[in-house]
């Protein structure tokens, strides 16, 4: 792979970087279609919880590639963009959770990329902003869903038509990032995060995700009865049987994910 470097630890943690250094990691479809293959190929193999980062120290990534975007027809840049939402679709849903590790530039689709992930955690010097107006353009990959969704209608009115960017205190303060990471390793702490997280039943904590994501359109009704079933379903996981048996007899559970 060129543009995206994976690995997978002995503790069942992923770890993905954007790898275009030269370019801030700017998304280009080379870029994406690696991504794709990442979560494809991921998405069964039992990993807890993925990290996604970018390389080096000045961006997460700047955004869709403009040199690749420039040339588009209007059918063209239609199709780019799909590409784009139905990948970032993949990695919403994504089995396990996954954690946003910004530090430097989150921009256009990087921004975008960042809100496609459970959680975001943000270094002293993430930036992120929807600054697509500014090339004459709105958000492709998901921004004008995702930022509403994240920080209401009129803050992500204003900064999409705007183009300002938004440093990390601020993204916490909107709801776009989780916290400030004061120390600077954003990758450590995301990879502590995921370690937290990971120490739980593991089965659980993917269907958690799940009647988040399977219900956040429904009316509270709706929603109550696709929680029961999936409170249901934990019932046929070892990890339910492991995590009660541990708690009754006072000891610590090896849940198995399964
Ligand atoms: N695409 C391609 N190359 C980029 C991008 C990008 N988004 N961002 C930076 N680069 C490249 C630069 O061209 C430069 O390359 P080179 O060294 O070869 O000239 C290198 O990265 C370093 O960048 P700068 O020299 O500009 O670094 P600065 O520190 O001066 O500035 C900025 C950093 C502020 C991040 C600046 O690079 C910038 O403004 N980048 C563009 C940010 C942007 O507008 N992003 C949004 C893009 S649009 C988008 O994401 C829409 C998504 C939906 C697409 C829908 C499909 C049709």
């Amino acid at each position: 792979m060129e543009c995206i470097r994976f690995v997978s630890r002995d503790d069942g943690i992923g770890l993905l970087t954007l790898h275009r250094p030269k370019a801030l990691n700017a998304l280009n479809s080379q870029l994406l279609a690696e991504l794709e293959s990442v979560l494809v190929s991921q998405a069964g193999s039992g990993l807890f919880a993925l990290v996604l980062t970018g390389q080096g120290d000045r961006a997460f990534a700047a955004g869709a590639d403009i040199a690749e975007m420039a040339g588009f027809s209007a059918a063209q840049a239609e199709t780019f963009a799909a590409r784009g939402q139905r990948i970032f679709e993949l990695l919403e849903a994504f089995p396990a959770p996954t954690i946003a590790a910004v530090k430097g530039f989150a921009l256009g689709g990087g921004c975008e990329l960042a809100m496609a992930c459970d959680l975001v955690l943000a270094g002293p010097s993430a930036v992120f902003g929807q600054p697509e107006v500014k090339l004459g353009v709105i958000p492709g990959f998901g921004g004008t869903q995702r930022l509403v969704r994240r920080v209401g209608r009129q803050r992500a009115l204003e900064l999409m038509m705007t183009a300002r960017n938004v440093k990390a205190q601020e993204a916490v303060d909107l709801g776009l990032a989780l916290q400030v990471v004061d120390d600077g390793d954003v990758v450590g702490a995301a990879m502590a995060l995921a370690g937290r997280i990971a120490a739980n039943g593991p089965a659980a904590v993917r269907l958690v995700k799940r009647a988040v994501a399977e219900t956040d359109h429904l009316d509270l009704h709706r929603g109550l009865a696709a929680e029961r079933s999936l409170f249901g379903l934990c019932f046929a996981t070892d990890d339910q049987t492991e995590g009660m048996d541990a708690f009754l007899d006072r000891r610590k559970p090896a849940f198995t994910g399964r």
